[in-house]
């Protein structure tokens, strides 16, 4: 039904003008490093950011997030550039959609809402579909309004004003039946999920999990035969794929790719990848990887970490992979992490370095948290 409701799909590239707020305990060098993520995000989403607002404010706005005034003046912005779209880099509600909505001309789209579109777009499987539609849908009712006349404005042309208010409540009875529908569906998929996942109770289980970009799936398809896809790109892999690494001796243990996790991840689609999520749920050791190379590691420990406590699994056991070393170029770094995060791994799953020292890191783990007979061979996905 609501594919992907934000962005139209054209050939044409989007022009979009980004906003932050950088409020009295933020520095803006935080907002602006935000930005550059939204940035990112907005690319993916198939967006060209033409212009970036930042906004020193000791409060939001209840009414306009940025202010009446700073509305006006975004308005002007968005003219003179020709801009599609203003991105926030915050969520708005939708009283404040509405306002921004009347006063700059142009469709207003909030963090959520992207991540929410780039998973739309990036969904491969029915499960991932699923759940991703069902995260817009929760997402879109209670915004249904305005986003609704954009939505009847691009598909039926000139002159049209949006639904009347009939309409809208017809509308929004359809969406609830479909979210009610999506999550029988969903129901369905998680029970043959456990059922698979019966079969691999006996098996030591290890999720890889971390932010974005990390190099999860890269991680996956060195240690084990999958062939995950991979690429410097923000989500580009949603579903959780399992597959059988060997480890010293003999040993195996079952090893789970999860989908990545970003600052500020919408809180629908926490809860609607619950069940691919399960993977690291039930897992008996997380995976932490971590891109060292990026500016803002440290930022992005953080975010994985509240994702996990979301998913209350905050204290299991985990091993903590810092990888992309082979793109630092100064060692220093390394020995500070190793000092501060004693039994740490330092990798390159690119290039497999520290490969061999992770393996024994692991089996020392299934040693430590309970080894579970592994033999025979097999190979499952999903
Ligand atoms: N230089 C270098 N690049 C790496 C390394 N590991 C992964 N990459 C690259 O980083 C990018 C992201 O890798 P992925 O494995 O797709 O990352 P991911 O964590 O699965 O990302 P999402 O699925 O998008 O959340 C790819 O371009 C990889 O080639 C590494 O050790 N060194
Ligand atoms: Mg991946």
């Amino acid at each position: 039904m609501v594919e992907r409701f934000f962005i139209p799909d054209r050939q044409v590239r989007e022009r979009a003008v980004l906003i932050g707020v950088a409020l009295p305990a933020q520095s803006k060098w935080h907002v602006e490093e935000m930005l550059d993520e939204l940035a990112l995000l907005a690319n993916t989403a198939g967006a060209d950011v033409v212009d970036r607002v930042v906004q020193e404010r000791s409060r939001i706005d209840p009414a306009f997030f940025i202010g009446q005034g700073k509305a006006e003046s975004v308005a002007k912005l968005v003219k003179s550039y020709e801009a599609d779209l203003v991105i926030f880099d915050e969520d708005l509600s939708p009283a404040q959609v509405k306002n921004l909505e009347r006063v700059i001309d142009a469709k207003i789209i909030d963090r959520s809402g992207i991540i929410l579109d780039i998973f739309a777009r990036r969904a491969r499987t029915r499960e991932a579909k699923t759940q991703v539609e069902l995260a817009q849908l929760r997402y879109l009712l209670p915004r249904l309004t305005r986003q609704w006349t954009h939505l009847s404005r691009q598909q039926g042309g000139i002159g049209m004003r949006g639904p009347g208010e009939t309409q809208l409540e017809v509308d929004r009875r359809r969406i609830r039946e479909r979210i009610a529908k999506l999550s029988r569906m969903l129901k369905k998929i998680d029970v043959g999920r456990k059922v698979r996942r019966v079969g691999r109770r006996d098996f030591f289980r290890v999720a890889i999990v971390g932010y974005t970009n990390s190099g999860k799936s890269t991680l996956l398809n060195a240690l084990t035969r999958a062939e995950v896809f991979t690429e410097d790109q923000l989500f580009a892999t949603l579903d959780a794929t399992t597959r059988l690494a060997r480890l010293e001796d003999g040993g195996k243990v079952l090893l789970t790719d999860t989908v990545g996790f970003l600052r500020k991840l919408p809180h629908h689609l926490v809860a609607s990848f619950k069940g691919t999520l399960e993977e690291a749920i039930e897992a008996d050791v997380l995976l932490h990887v971590v891109d060292v190379s990026h500016p803002n590691f440290e930022d992005h420990m953080v975010a994985v970490r509240e994702v996990l406590d979301e998913l209350n699994i905050l204290e299991k056991p985990s091993l903590l992979v810092f990888n992309k070393i082979d793109c630092l170029n100064e060692t220093a770094l390394l020995g500070r992490l190793k000092e501060e995060y004693p039994g740490s791994v330092a990798i390159s799953a690119l290039k497999g370095d520290g490969l061999d020292t992770l393996r024994i890191t692991m089996h020392s783990y299934a040693q430590r948290f309970g080894v579970k007979a592994i033999q025979g061979s097999m190979k499952e996905s999903n």
